[in-house]
């Protein structure tokens, strides 16, 4: 368990709600032009596990969001503190990461005393989990991931900005209490148990059996280590399906994909945002599946390596651009390329494990009832086995084959 204060009083008049949003607009010059006050409409949509977010509309439909962090996680309470300075982690992980890609929800101003973001509303588009799960065209979506993946590896990474400045711009990203947090939830309590832990009791003889197999385990905890002692490039950090808003192309727009929530940034191995990526799109595959959506889910499953294709073509096509090309030559990056796919492979057996056994489940597997969840849940931890234990072996098709038969 992360070491953790005893439970702490939030100061009431830091914390924002529906009644105080007008007033905090007004105190603030560079947003209070933003938003018409008059008539202004406040809605509180926060659904994530951690902050509280509000989307504020003027009668002029301008608009904007206001997202704080509260000194605990949301989805249990204030008797599990967190630091809020996460806030801040997330403030300068936008400004980073959308130094290198569009595909980022834009911030507009970041007050870091009362740890409130203000961000464009999004409200136009949807989130990608939701997206996925009402039955939407998911074309191009994995795809702009990868590419979005490639950016920011490749641009916060030491063959951007240069040695000295990567190891300054590493340590000025530290996010321990963020990162403490995926340890325990993503690596530690899915394979080693924990009090948080739950599953339904059709599924519990499949999580006793994982449990019980050091194979699987020791893999993880292969994928802990990698976690906690890579860094590559500036993570998103928690890059799921619930932390991209989409918006389907028409004839005025082409398609919008807005990567947000990256309170989790920090440096670490590539491939845990690639590995989170995947084991949501796998999820959403064995959904569309045991529905007896086949073709569908096997189009979904069809992002894992479609994303891996426009992940490895731009860090290609970054390559030829990185500082002091004399000191690493082209064959590094085929190998550094193998190493990410490897280990993308073993996140996203840790994240598909934690979806169905830890504490931050997923609607994708949820919403199912009977037999289907049961089914979904278990393929699920199929596949968490194979991309653990076979990570350095397994093809993207026998993945894709493995997820259609286990959830058939
Ligand atoms: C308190 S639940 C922890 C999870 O919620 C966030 O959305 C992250 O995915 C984190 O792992
Ligand atoms: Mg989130």
């Amino acid at each position: 368990m992360t070491e953790q204060p005893s439970p702490i009083d939030v100061p009431a008049d830091l914390v924002l709600t529906v009644d105080t949003v007008a007033d905090y607009l007004a105190g603030r010059p560079s947003l209070a032009g933003l938003v018409a006050a008059e008539g202004m409409s406040v809605t509180e949509v926060g659904d994530g596990n951690l902050n509280q977010v509000f989307i504020c509309r003027g009668v002029d439909g301008r608009s904007l969001v206001l997202k704080q962090a509260l000194p605990y996680v949301r989805l249990v309470g204030p008797s599990w503190p967190m630091t809020e300075e996460r806030a801040a982690r997330e403030a300068a992980a936008i400004r980073a990461h959308s130094s290198v890609s569009a595909d980022v929800c834009r911030l507009i101003e970041f007050d870091a005393e009362q740890h409130v973001l203000a961000l464009e509303d999004l409200s136009d588009h949807v989130v990608l989990r939701t997206h996925l799960n009402d039955g939407a065209d998911h074309s191009g979506i994995a795809e702009r991931l990868g590419t979005f993946v490639a950016d920011v590896a490749f641009g916060t990474s030491f063959l951007t900005v240069g040695e000295q400045q990567f190891r300054r711009q590493a340590a000025d990203s530290i996010n321990p209490e963020l990162c403490a947090l995926t340890e325990d939830v993503i690596f530690t309590e899915p394979f080693l148990g924990a009090e948080r832990n739950s599953v339904r009791r059709d599924v519990q003889p499949v999580v006793d059996a994982l449990q019980a197999d050091v194979e699987w385990i020791d893999a993880a905890m292969q994928l802990k280590l990698r976690f906690l002692t890579v860094q590559e490039a500036l993570l998103h950090g928690d890059l799921h399906s619930g932390s991209v808003f989409v918006r389907l192309p028409d004839e005025r727009n082409a398609l919008s994909v807005k990567t947000f929530d990256s309170e989790f940034a920090c440096y670490g191995p590539i491939g845990f945002d690639l590995g989170l990526l995947w084991a949501n799109l796998l999820a959403a595959g064995v959904r569309a599946t045991v529905l007896g959506e086949v073709d569908r889910g096997c189009s979904l499953l069809a992002g894992v390596p479609a994303s891996w294709a426009t992940f490895r073509s731009r860090l290609g096509q970054l390559w030829p651009g990185r500082q002091q090309p004399a000191k690493y030559p082209d064959r590094m990056l085929l190998h550094w390329l193998e190493s990410i796919r490897v280990d993308a492979l073993g996140f996203a057996g840790c994240e598909a494990a934690r979806r169905i056994i830890g504490l931050a489940k997923i609607t994708d597997v949820e919403t199912l009832t009977g037999d289907q969840h049961r089914r979904a849940a278990t393929a699920i931890l199929q596949l968490s086995r194979l991309l653990l234990v076979k990570r350095s072996s397994v093809s993207f098709d026998e993945l894709s084959d493995a997820a259609v038969a286990f959830a058939g």
